[in-house]
């Protein structure tokens, strides 16, 4: 944890301890204010106290600053460790599930006497499944049912990063390995450079002539909070943003190898130590043995190869057939960023009721980013206008003025850019109803040029009934698109559950497109799922969901959860010209 959230935290729960004990709502404000502030500020605050600014951050009164002060200083805060005490512990534990606020978690805490923030949700775990929270009597079933669903998320996403946070983190890292002149390269290993979804710690390779001075350098880094350990070749970091990384470094000859080991997965190098014992070899990060003889590979093809198969893109090593395939000489050739000509799933800053959030950029906006991404074409789809409280008429009316908006600004980049630009369509991202049935009349899905449909409720419904919805949703005859299709949202909400074999075979055969959103917690169809789509020869399309134009760089996160498919170029639509496009839009 990163000095300024640990301690916005600690105001957080003292914040917490003055509603519960004292009811005293200006305090309470006043604490999580400046705990708010405190998050959003870019410097740390022990830095800022060192230099004797703690008063110039807003938000921070006299008594504050007071109390920084005396934390800072000696550690620890006289007053707010009183204030502490004053309930169990472990109340602040369960203040971190989503939807659990000071109130309940201190009712929870004091009435199961849950003194122990270590153990405490993992008490609380025990008495949900004991069915012991219904004795509480101002809890009712729907909030422990609630409460139930947090914990699991909550227990799947515990200290995994997602892959978009992680590379970043990675990056700055790297660029400043790459600063040293002795680095030769500097790359991702791990789940990092798998580009799964999550990562668990990060690590990196480091290529040099001069391990020991290259090591020094690579544990200069400034953002180094401690060195855990220590070593010539591997050493594991802790950053001062509470995250881990492992930097392996290896000397040009041995290059290949220390990419092949340390990238995995575990299950694709175990596969692969078997099949290099039967061929009595052995494997490690130093080269691959035989007898006394040890071969050494600069590159990670040449070590593929001495084991007789093709060099195996790093998404693909999972274990999942990739080295049968390999081996056969038939890896399928990966969707590749450059590939991709268009994004259909950007919302624009057009102004109306809408049904969810709009995007933040103009039309001008995304089609000057999309000339920079070097594409063919674009699609704006914005949320359908609300479904209750406007008439027909009234949605009619925002349609049209959106479609002549839209229109109107197109022309006038058109007439700019003469010919040469990007190509438009004006679509829409389409509520699915909770009971299958479109937000949009059918008079008003037709005057679109194509419609994602999205599920954007009820997520909790049963196989069968989320399975009918889809295809129910689909079978419109302008719904082109299924949008983030699971509804995941990674570490916060569970993917629905549906028959996906069976939406599969449906869209293969209505040639219905479903989507690959890149959006980086959402990365929705999953890995897995998008192999059995590829499979059953269903068309996918990656899109970024970009609700502003920086979104739209985001793409890569698609395109490597694709390639984690074994989706190819002629897998995903928007890989089309867009002249090609055409015939799939009719
Ligand atoms: P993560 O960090 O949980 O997202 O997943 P990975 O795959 O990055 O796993 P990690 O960080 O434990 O190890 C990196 C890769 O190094 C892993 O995929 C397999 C490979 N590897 C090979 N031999 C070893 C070993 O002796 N120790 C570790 N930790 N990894 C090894
Ligand atoms: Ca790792
Ligand atoms: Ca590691
Ligand atoms: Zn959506």
């Amino acid at each position: 944890m990163t000095v300024n959230r640990e301690t916005a935290q600690l105001l957080e729960r003292v914040a917490a301890v003055f509603r519960v004990k004292e009811g005293d709502t200006f305090r309470v404000k006043a604490y999580l204010n400046a705990a708010a502030v405190i998050d959003s500020l870019t410097e740390p605050l022990d830095e800022l106290w060192r230099q004797q600014k703690l008063d110039t951050v807003p938000g921070l009164g006299k008594a504050l600053v007071g109390y920084l002060q005396e934390y800072f200083s000696k550690g620890k805060v006289q007053h707010f460790d009183s204030q502490l005490k004053k309930v169990p512990a472990g109340m602040f534990a369960l203040m971190d599930i989503r939807g659990v606020g000071p109130m309940t978690a201190y009712k929870l805490a004091r009435k199961f006497h849950l003194s122990d923030k270590k153990t405490a949700i993992h008490r609380l775990q025990q008495l949900i499944k004991d069915d012991k929270l219904g004795k509480i009597e101002s809890f009712k079933e729907r909030s422990i049912e609630r409460l139930t669903k947090s914990l699991k998320i909550q227990t799947i996403g515990k200290g995994r990063l997602l892959l978009s946070d992680a590379l970043s983190i990675a990056e700055d890292y790297l660029e400043y390995l790459k600063r040293s002149s002795l680095t030769i390269e500097a790359e991702p290993l791990g789940s990092l450079r798998r580009r799964l979804s999550t990562v668990g710690d990060i690590d990196l390779a480091l290529n040099t002539k001069h391990p020991e001075a290259s090591m020094k350098h690579a544990l200069s880094y400034s953002q180094i909070s401690s060195v855990i350990t220590k070593g010539d070749k591997v050493s594991h970091v802790k950053l001062k943003n509470g995250f881990e990384v492992d930097i392996k470094i290896s000397e040009p000859r041995d290059w290949g190898s220390l990419l092949q080991h340390y990238t995995g997965s575990k299950m694709h190098n175990i596969h692969l130590r078997t099949i290099a014992k039967g061929k009595n070899l052995s494997l490690s990060e130093y080269g691959i043995k035989k007898g006394k003889k040890t071969n050494h590979f600069k590159t990670e093809k040449d070590c593929y190869r001495f084991l007789g198969m093709q060099v195996i893109p790093p998404e693909l090593r999972e274990d999942t057939g990739e080295i049968g395939l390999a081996q056969k000489n038939s890896l399928p050739e990966l969707i590749e960023l450059g590939d991709i000509k268009g994004d259909l799933h950007i919302h624009s800053n057009y102004d109306f009721p809408s049904s969810h959030d709009q995007g933040v950029s103009s039309l001008h906006e995304i089609l000057t980013k999309a000339e920079e991404l070097g594409y063919e074409y674009i699609g704006i789809s914005d949320h359908n206008p609300k479904y209750s409280g406007l008439s027909e008429k009234e949605t009619e009316k925002i349609l049209m003025g959106r479609k002549k908006f839209l229109e109107q600004d197109f022309h006038a980049y058109e007439k700019r850019v003469k010919n040469r630009g990007i190509k438009l369509l004006i679509g829409m991202e389409i509520d699915i109803r909770p009971d299958g049935d479109l937000a949009l009349s059918d008079k008003l899905m037709n005057s679109l040029d194509y419609a994602i449909v999205s599920i954007h409720s009820s997520f909790d419904k049963g196989m069968d009934e989320n399975t009918d919805r889809i295809i129910n949703a689909l079978s419109h005859p302008k719904a082109l698109i299924l949008g983030h299709p699971t509804g995941r949202l990674i570490n916060r909400r569970d993917p629905i559950v549906a028959d996906w074999e069976k939406i599969f075979e449906f869209s293969a055969k209505s040639k219905k497109i479903i989507e690959v959103n890149s959006y980086p917690d959402r990365l929705d169809l999953p890995d897995d799922l998008i192999k059995t789509a590829v499979s059953k020869g269903v068309k996918l399309i990656i899109n970024t969901d970009s609700h502003d134009v920086d979104h739209m760089d985001g793409i890569k996160y698609g395109v490597w959860q694709a390639r984690r498919g074994y989706a190819t170029k002629k897998d995903i639509v928007n890989s089309l010209t867009w002249k090609n496009l055409q015939t799939v839009l009719k």
